[in-house]
C-alpha cells in the first residue's frame, strides 16, 4: 500500500459533539485525566487548560479532513514563511471561527466558570513586532477562511516580544513568558524534525559519472523540531497549520565532557543550539545585523523546505512539479537566504541542473516587500556568510554572475546600474543585498499599498524593475473582519447584524449597506451608544491601570503602534502641548474635551523613540493634575500594548492617528482596524490612507501634511526647518515649553537634543506639517460639535471597510501570484 492511499483510506474517530451537556462533561473529564486536578481546587489556569483542550477536540476532525484533502485533490500548496506572527490570544479567536462561542460559554457557566475571566487569562502569542507579524496572522486565518491549502513556518520563540513596564515614564523590558503555563494549542512532532548545518567547509566531488558536484560539510549541527497549531478558518471552513521550528541539540548532553567533569561544557552544545530559538529580536523595521539573528533566518529557511520538498515528493514523486504544486511567500527579506538554499537542496542533495533548479526556485518563490526605509534594507557581510554558510555565498555569486551578464547582454546596463542591481554591495565593506537576492529568486514581487508599490519602483528596485519589468505588483495589505470587528467589537457586530442582516458575516463588502442608514439618526444613536459602551470600558481599564479618570463622554484621540520618528508620536504630543497652552490661555473659552490615548514599544536600543514615551508620560503628569485645563484634555500611555489591549482600545477609539511623515509607512493596518470599528482617521497621504481615502471618500477623513513628493523635494534641497518654526507662535510655544523643562522639571535638559533636532534637520517634517496638523485637528473638532455629522462619517468608515479585509488581499495573491484557485464567495 502506498503513503498515499494509507492517508486516504484510514479510519477516523466519531466527531465529538458540540451540545452543552458534551462540552461540560467533556471540560470535566479534561480536567480530570489531562491536567489531572479535582474541580474542587481546580485553578482557573486548569480550567483554561481543560477549556482549550475540549475546544482543540472539536478542531480536530477538520483539521485531519482539510489536510486530506489536499492530498486527494492534488490542490496546490501556498507556504508562508515568516519571522513572526503576531497571533494574540487564541481560544476566542478559535471558537468565534468553529461556533463554540455559546456552547462553550454556557458549559462553562454550568460548572462556575466564568468564560470571560478565561479568555483574559490566557497569553498572548506575541511572536512579531508590529505590523508585519500581525499581517502574517491575519493572512493564516484569511486562508484558511478561503478554503486555500495553507502552511505558516516561523519560530518557536521561547521569549516573544519583551515586556514593557514603566519605570518614572520609561519604558523598561522585561522578558516575555508566554509558554509559562504550557501551551494547550501545540502539538510538538518529534517525527518531523531536520537536521541544520553551519560553518564548516565545501569540498569538490566528482562523481562517477564524471559530474563535479558541491558537497557541504558543515562543523555545527543542530535539529529543527516541528511545533503545530491549529489555525481556524471562518466557520470552520478549513484548519491550516502553523509550524513553528524550535532548535534542539543534536547531543542534549555531551557525556565524555560531563564525566571528565567539565559539566558546564557538557551543556554548551546544548546552550548553543537552543540560543537560536530564545527569544525574538525586538526590532520593528531595522535588522538587528547579529550572527544570531542570520542563524535565526537560515534555521527556519532551512528546516522550512526540507520539509516543503519532503512532503512534495511524499506525494509526487518528482520535483519538476514544484511549482505547480508549491507556492512560497517570503514574508520580506528575513527568509530570502531560502533562495539560496532551495538551490542547494535541488542541486546538491538531489541532483538537478542548475538551469532547472533556477526556473523551478523561481517558479515557487515570491517576495513582499514591507518597508523602504534604507537602513531597513537588509544585508549581510560576505565573510559572515562565507564563514557560517560557505556553500550558500557560493551559489549567491554563481546568482549574481548570470544576472549581471544579462542586464548587459539583454538590457545594456551601464557600470553604475550594474553596480545597484548586483547582490553584491562592494560600497559598505561588501555585503549581501537580501532584497535584491530575493527579488531576482521570485517571479512576483510585491508592495503591500498602491503607494509603496509605486516607490519600490521609483527607488530601491527601480533597475531591478527596468530589468524585469513584470515582475513588481501590488498588494494593499488587510486585516480579518473577524478577529478585528466581529470578535473585538461583539456590541457593533450586533447592530449591525440587526440592521443589514447576517450576510457581512460571510462577505464584509455587504456593510455597504450600512449606507443607507447613515443619515438615519436612530441609527446614529443606537451606533453612538455602542461606542460609547466601548469608551466606558475602556475608560474603566484606563482607570484601572494608570488611576487616571477619564470620561467617556470626551472625544478618544488614539495613537497605538510601535514608537518610531516617522510614524510621528512626537507630532502628537507637541500638539497636546500646544492644546495645553490654548486652554490655560484661554480660560473662557470652550474646548471639546478630549483624551489623547497612546500605546506602543519602542526598540530596546532605540534612544530617541524610549525619550518619546518618556516625554508623553511627562506631559500627561503635568496636563492630568493640572486643574487649569478644568478636565478638557488629558493624556494617557497604556503600556505593554500587545493585540489583545489593540482589541479593547480600537472598539473605543473616535479619532484614529496615522500621522506618518508621507511616503514612509509602507501601509499601516491600525489604520483599517480604526476604520472598520467607525472611528475616523486623522492622517497623512501615506501608506493605505491613501486608499482609505479613495473607498471612503474625502468627506470622511480628515487628510493633511506634506505629499511624498514635497517631503522628497524639501529633502533633496535640505532645507532648514527654522523658517517654519519661525512663522508658527504656538509650535514656538510648545517647543520652548518641551526644551526648557516645563515637563521635565528634574532634568530641564532632558528634551533639549530632541527639540533641537527638529530645529536642524527635521528629517521627519514634524515641524513644517505642524501647522497643517493644527489646522486639521480644529477641523476635527468642528466635526464632533456637530454629533450627528460625526456618526454619519463614522457609519460611512464602517461601511467602506470591505475592500480592507484581508480576504481580499489573499484572493489577489492567491490569484495574481500563487496560482491557486479560490471558491468565490
Ligand atoms: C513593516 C517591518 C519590519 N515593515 C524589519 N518592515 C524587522 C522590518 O525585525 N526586523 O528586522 C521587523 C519588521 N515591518 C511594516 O509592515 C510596515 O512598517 C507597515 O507599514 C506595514 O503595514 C506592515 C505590514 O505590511
Amino acid at each position: 500500500m502506498s503513503q498515499k492511499s494509507v492517508v486516504l483510506d484510514a479510519p477516523t474517530p466519531e466527531p465529538r459533539q458540540v451540545t452543552v451537556e458534551a462540552l461540560q462533561a467533556h471540560i470535566l473529564e479534561k480536567l480530570t485525566y489531562s491536567i489531572g486536578k479535582d474541580p474542587i481546587v481546580a485553578r482557573p489556569h486548569d480550567w483554561l487548560a481543560a477549556t482549550i483542550f475540549a475546544v482543540r477536540d472539536r478542531i480536530m476532525d477538520r483539521w485531519m479532513e482539510s489536510s486530506r484533502e489536499t492530498w486527494r485533490t492534488s490542490n496546490k500548496r501556498v507556504y508562508y514563511l515568516s519571522l513572526e506572527f503576531l497571533i494574540g490570544r487564541l481560544m476566542r479567536d478559535a471558537m468565534s471561527n468553529a461556533g463554540l462561542m455559546e456552547p462553550v460559554q454556557q458549559a462553562l457557566t454550568n460548572l462556575g466558570v466564568d468564560l470571560g475571566d478565561l479568555i483574559d487569562l490566557e497569553p498572548d502569542a506575541a511572536l512579531g513586532n508590529g505590523g508585519l507579524g500581525r499581517l502574517a496572522a491575519c493572512f493564516m486565518e484569511s486562508m484558511a477562511s478561503l478554503k486555500i491549502p495553507a502552511y505558516g513556518y516561523g519560530i518557536r520563540y521561547a521569549h516573544g516580544l519583551f515586556r514593557q513596564e514603566m519605570s518614572e515614564g520609561w519604558q523598561v523590558e522585561l522578558p516575555e513568558e508566554w509558554l509559562a503555563h504550557g501551551n494547550p494549542w501545540e502539538f510538538e512532532r518529534r517525527e518531523s524534525a531536520y537536521e541544520i548545518g553551519f560553518g564548516g567547509h565545501v569540498e569538490g566531488v566528482t562523481d562517477p559519472d564524471g559530474e563535479l558536484r558541491q558537497e557541504w560539510h558543515p562543523n555545527e549541527h543542530l535539529l529543527a523540531v516541528a511545533f503545530d497549531t491549529p489555525i481556524v478558518g471562518w466557520r470552520a471552513a478549513r484548519v491550516n497549520t502553523l509550524r513553528l521550528w524550535s532548535a534542539q541539540p543534536i547531543d542534549p548532553i555531551l557525556l565524555d565532557k560531563f564525566n571528565s567533569g567539565d559539566h558546564i561544557g557538557a551543556l554548551e552544545e546544548s546552550a548553543r543550539a537552543e540560543a537560536i530559538t530564545r527569544v525574538l529580536y525586538p526590532a520593528d523595521s531595522t535588522p538587528a545585523g547579529q550572527e544570531l539573528r542570520l542563524r535565526q533566518e537560515y534555521f527556519f529557511s532551512s528546516a522550512s523546505l526540507q520539509d516543503i520538498v519532503r512532503r512534495h515528493l511524499q506525494q509526487y514523486g518528482d520535483l519538476g512539479s514544484l511549482p505547480d504544486k508549491v507556492a512560497i511567500q517570503l514574508n520580506d527579506t528575513h527568509p530570502a537566504i531560502s533562495i539560496a538554499e532551495m538551490m542547494r537542496i535541488l542541486i546538491d542533495i538531489h541532483g538537478v541542473e542548475w538551469d532547472e533548479a533556477w526556473t523551478l526556485t523561481r517558479g515557487v518563490f515570491g517576495y513582499t516587500n514591507h518597508t523602504l526605509l534604507p537602513e531597513a534594507l537588509e544585508s549581510w557581510p560576505v565573510a559572515l556568510l562565507e564563514r557560517l554558510l560557505p556553500r550558500h555565498m557560493q551559489i549567491v555569486y554563481a546568482i549574481n554572475a548570470e544576472i549581471l551578464t544579462e542586464a548587459r547582454k539583454r538590457a545594456k546596463f551601464t557600470d553604475e546600474q550594474i553596480a545597484r542591481v548586483s547582490l553584491i554591495d562592494e560600497q559598505n565593506g561588501r555585503r549581501v543585498r537580501m532584497g535584491q537576492l530575493a527579488f531576482v529568486g521570485s517571479h512576483k514581487i510585491n508592495g503591500v499599498s498602491a503607494l509603496h508599490t509605486e516607490l519600490m519602483k521609483q527607488t530601491v528596485f527601480s533597475d531591478l524593475h527596468k530589468l524585469y519589468p513584470d515582475r513588481i505588483n501590488n498588494k494593499t495589505n488587510g486585516i480579518t473582519p473577524r478577529r478585528w470587528l466581529m470578535q473585538c467589537n461583539p456590541g457593533l457586530t450586533s447592530l449591525l447584524s440587526e440592521t443589514i442582516g447576517d450576510a457581512f458575516l460571510d462577505d464584509i463588502r455587504k456593510l455597504e449597506e450600512l449606507g443607507a442608514y447613515a443619515d438615519d439618526p436612530s441609527f446614529q444613536k443606537r451606533f453612538a451608544a455602542v461606542k460609547l459602551e466601548n469608551k466606558t470600558r475602556l475608560a474603566e481599564l484606563i482607570r484601572e491601570r494608570l488611576g487616571v479618570r477619564v470620561s467617556p463622554e470626551a472625544m478618544f484621540d488614539v495613537q497605538i503602534k510601535r514608537i518610531h520618528e516617522y510614524k510621528r508620536q512626537l507630532l502628537n504630543i507637541i500638539q497636546a502641548v500646544a492644546a495645553y497652552d490654548e486652554i490655560r490661555a484661554h480660560p473662557e473659552r470652550d474646548f471639546v474635551p478630549r483624551v489623547k490615548i497612546f500605546a506602543g514599544k519602542a526598540a530596546p536600543s532605540y534612544w530617541n523613540a524610549k525619550l518619546v514615551i518618556k516625554l508623553i508620560n511627562d506631559v500627561a503628569r503635568v496636563i492630568n493634575n493640572d486643574p487649569a485645563v478644568r478636565g478638557l484634555l488629558k493624556v494617557v500611555f497604556l503600556p505593554n500594548y500587545n493585540v489583545s489591549l489593540a482589541e479593547v482600545i480600537v472598539p473605543a477609539a473616535d479619532l484614529s492617528e496615522q500621522i506618518s511623515t508621507a511616503g514612509m509607512e509602507a501601509s499601516g493596518t491600525g489604520n483599517m482596524k480604526f476604520m472598520a470599528n467607525g472611528a475616523l482617521t486623522i492622517g497623512t497621504m501615506d501608506g493605505a490612507n491613501v486608499e482609505m481615502h479613495e473607498e471612503v471618500g474625502d468627506d470622511n477623513i480628515v487628510i493633511f501634511g506634506l505629499t511624498t513628493d514635497e517631503v522628497a523635494a524639501k529633502r533633496a534641497k535640505s532645507e532648514v526647518p527654522r523658517s517654519a518654526i519661525d512663522a508658527s507662535p504656538d509650535l514656538q510655544e510648545a517647543l520652548n515649553a518641551i526644551a526648557s523643562g516645563v515637563f521635565s522639571p528634574d532634568d530641564p535638559n532632558r528634551y533639549r537634543d530632541l527639540v533641537s533636532g527638529l530645529y536642524d534637520t527635521d528629517w521627519f517634517m514634524v515641524a513644517r506639517d505642524f501647522d497643517a496638523y493644527v489646522a486639521a485637528q480644529k477641523r476635527v473638532d468642528a466635526l464632533w460639535l456637530d454629533q450627528s455629522r460625526w456618526n454619519r462619517m463614522a457609519i460611512c468608515n464602517t461601511a467602506h471597510v470591505g475592500f480592507f479585509s484581508s480576504d481580499r488581499t489573499i484572493r489577489q495573491y492567491a490569484e495574481d501570484i500563487w496560482g491557486v484557485q479560490v471558491p468565490t464567495a
